[in-house]
């Protein structure tokens, strides 16, 4: 997609620390880090998110999640502990409409969602 950031990040259009990279997948460190490592995992052909049917093709989403355990590994936190998420829709406040993995960790994340 032509206006799609995270495709113009994938094709090198936009600069990004990009951290892994593979004919289906790219991992880059997200531009308003929420803890010390978070790290958003794409694929690089478009797709809109995790209720669009061509994130079940192709092993997409499996490679996308093996990616995460390997950055994981990378930026010695598969120890400590991570959490990976998607945000889909208003409520989860889901932003970017291009797939993506959300890789935290680096410290004591706290309950998974703020309780009130
Ligand atoms: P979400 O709320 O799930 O759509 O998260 C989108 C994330 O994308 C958010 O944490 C900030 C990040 N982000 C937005 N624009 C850019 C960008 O241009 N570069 C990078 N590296 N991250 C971005």
């Amino acid at each position: 997609m032509t206006d799609c950031i995270f495709c113009k990040i994938v094709n090198g259009e936009l600069p990004s620390e990009t951290v892994y990279n593979s004919p289906n997948v790219t991992a880059f460190r997200d531009i308003n880090p929420a803890a010390p490592v978070h790290i958003l995992i794409v694929p690089n052909r478009h797709i809109d998110h995790i209720r669009d049917p061509r994130a079940f093709e192709d092993d997409v989403l499996k490679e996308m999640f093996q990616v995460a355990n390997q950055v994981a590994e990378m930026e010695g936190i598969a120890e400590s502990g991570y959490r990976l998420l998607f945000n889909y829709g208003p409520d989860a406040n889901l932003v970017v409409p291009h797939l993506h993995l959300h890789l935290l960790g680096g410290r004591p994340l706290g309950p998974m969602v703020a309780r009130r």
